[in-house]
């Protein structure tokens, strides 16, 4: 079977030429920006990898990917949780279209160690609707009376207000506001400063959602569930049902799922998630923050994980055995890693012939266009080229760049909480001899590896990648499969190739865990074994192009 290495061998395809014939177009101060954002991988001996700018602004004019700080805040990280209301204090199109339309699910009778109260406010959208009377006289009465409205109607355990740019520009105090609401109403109101501008993409609304979380939920409640094996699940948003397959897992295995952050959450949950034993993280780069802090506040642990293909959720399973240390756990992970393969293997085995060696492009987000790649690779597919929107070094390089990334003005534009141990919870869930003894046995504690050392040698890595480089690469590599979002979606499928959204799954899914592995097999050969593509013609190919002069001439 052909590999990358084949694949670039042929001239026209030899990355570095492909680097510059992206960026040949570009005004020289452009292109100088941009050439450090393509990188050709290379592993060192040592594992290490090539340098990549990212977390920088993009370039105007370049249409890229990226979303707002106010979508990463009230969308992204708040947007899951089913029992807080969310108002979105702005004009209403920015509550519309953050909309949760992307298909985070939710259970409303079974969230994680949750009472069943029915509550789910996401298919609702809550604003202030500000018109311009409020941009001149302020918006912090009619806020004020949203919240009012809402927890009249609603009766809801707690309220999220997310500030829009227009309220940071005019300078509404969200958070005095939700003081006072929060006293009046005796249910937790808080506010989050993620106006649209803040930072450089939604990566910062991010950190502030994390912080806020922290500061106002995470904690409040000292009760301790039921169970052995206590886990957090952090950064899983339950995209398409992903989170219910990962729990069907846990229960099966017999580990107890304290709180997810925050696919098929509840603020229940967040607010004692504390008491769990250690934290799996999934997506490092939207929620690290949450784990860091909860090691330094309470003692408690975190691992790197993935459920996104049959073997790397087999292996995170094995890493949460091997971190509780326990017989019973290990053996029933075991049985049911046994259980849940040969109907993974079957379909794979059926589907692979057909999907083994076709070509594929990831550019996505923060972790998906690293995660997924385990799954085309369990389908023999070649990832020829990947990059994440708005991912930071760590996320490509691994954490051990950590100490070397520049912290520049619009990072640190996002306030870093000061975290100490707390006086009443902290409690090191492991010694330090134990912890060490776990290094030796392989457990990793703490670490991401990121997504270059897991990629070919002379695949290209590129960040924040612009619509006028996505056209290049399709024309010069005409991939099998590219993975994109919704933005991208029909700007690719009009060059003919399929185009898989792996944000919302284009309404398929669940993909986490072994039965989303296998929907995943069958969507992508679906995908990339239709003859539909072929038949497509751009209307710039049916028509000539139009050519004009202008009147002067
Ligand atoms: Fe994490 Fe996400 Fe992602 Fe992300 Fe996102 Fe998302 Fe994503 Mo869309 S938190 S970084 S900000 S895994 S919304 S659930 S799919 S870009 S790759």
């Amino acid at each position: 079977m052909e590999t990358t290495e084949d694949i670039v061998a042929d001239e026209c395809l030899d990355p570095e030429k492909v680097k510059l014939e992206l960026i040949a177009k570009y005004p020289t101060k452009v292109a100088r920006k941009r050439a450090k954002q393509i990188i050709i991988n290379k592993i060192g001996e040592t594992g290490d990898v090539p340098e990549i700018q990212s977390n920088v602004r993009t370039t105007p004019g370049l249409i890229g990917q990226r979303g707002c700080c106010y979508a990463g805040c009230k969308g992204v990280v708040l947007g899951p949780t089913r029992d807080i209301v969310n108002i979105t204090h702005g004009p209403i199109g920015c509550g519309y279209y953050s909309w949760l339309t992307r298909r985070n699910q939710t259970d409303p009778d079974s969230s994680p160690g949750t009472s069943s109260d029915g509550h789910n406010f996401m298919p609702y959208c809550f604003s202030t609707d500000m018109q311009e009377e409020q941009i001149i006289f302020g918006g912090e009465k009619k806020l004020k009376q949203a919240i009012q409205e809402a927890y009249d109607i609603f009766k809801p355990k707690a309220i999220g207000v997310f500030a829009t740019c227009p309220v940071g520009l005019i300078g509404d105090d969200v958070h005095s506001v939700c003081k006072e609401m929060k006293e009046k109403l005796n249910i937790n109101v808080f506010g989050f400063s993620c106006e649209g501008y803040k930072g450089v993409s939604q990566s910062a609304g991010h950190h502030i959602a994390n912080n806020g979380v922290f500061t106002h939920v995470v904690g409040t409640d000292d009760s301790v569930r039921e169970g052995e094996f206590k886990i957090n699940l952090l950064g899983e948003y339950n995209i398409g049902g992903d989170a219910f397959e990962i729990e069907r897992i846990f229960e099966k295995c017999g580990i107890t799922l304290v709180s997810t952050f925050s696919g098929n959450s509840t603020v229940e949950g967040f607010a004692n998630a504390h008491t769990a034993d250690v934290n799996l993280i999934m997506c490092h780069r939207s929620i690290n923050y949450v784990a860091e802090m909860m090691e330094k506040k309470y003692g408690i642990p975190w691992i790197k994980v993935n459920f996104i293909s049959a073997e790397s959720t087999a292996k995170s399973l094995r890493k949460i055995a091997a971190y509780f240390e326990n017989s019973k756990l290990t053996e029933r992970v075991e049985a049911v890693i046994a259980e849940e393969m040969p109907a993974v293997e079957k379909a794979r085995n059926a589907i692979y012939p057909r999907t083994k060696g076709k070509r594929v492009m990831l550019f996505v987000g923060g972790s998906r266009a690293h995660h997924y790649q385990d799954l085309f690779k369990e389908l023999g597919m070649i990832t020829l080229s990947a990059g994440y929107e708005f991912g930071h070094r760590d996320d490509y390089e691994g954490r051990k760049v950590l100490p070397d990334i520049k912290v520049d003005a619009d990072s640190r534009n996002i306030q870093e909480l000061e975290v100490h141990p707390d006086p009443d919870n902290f409690r090191p869930r492991k010694g330090s001899e134990e912890i060490e003894r776990l290094k030796k046995q392989g457990v990793v504690f703490s670490e991401y590896d990121g997504m270059m050392p897991d990629m070919p040698n002379n695949t290209l890595i590129i960040d924040d990648l612009s619509q006028y480089e996505t056209d290049q690469l399709i024309e010069i590599y005409k991939p099998d499969m590219f993975c994109a979002g919704i933005k991208e979606k029909y700007a690719i499928q009009k060059h003919g190739i399929p185009m898989k959204q792996l944000h919302s799954y284009d309404y398929g899914g669940p993909y986490a865990g072994f039965a989303g592995a296998i929907n995943f097999y069958h969507d992508i050969d679906r995908m990339v074994n239709s003859r539909i593509w072929s038949y497509m013609k751009a209307p710039w190919q049916k028509n000539p192009e139009l050519m004009a002069t202008y009147a002067w001439e």
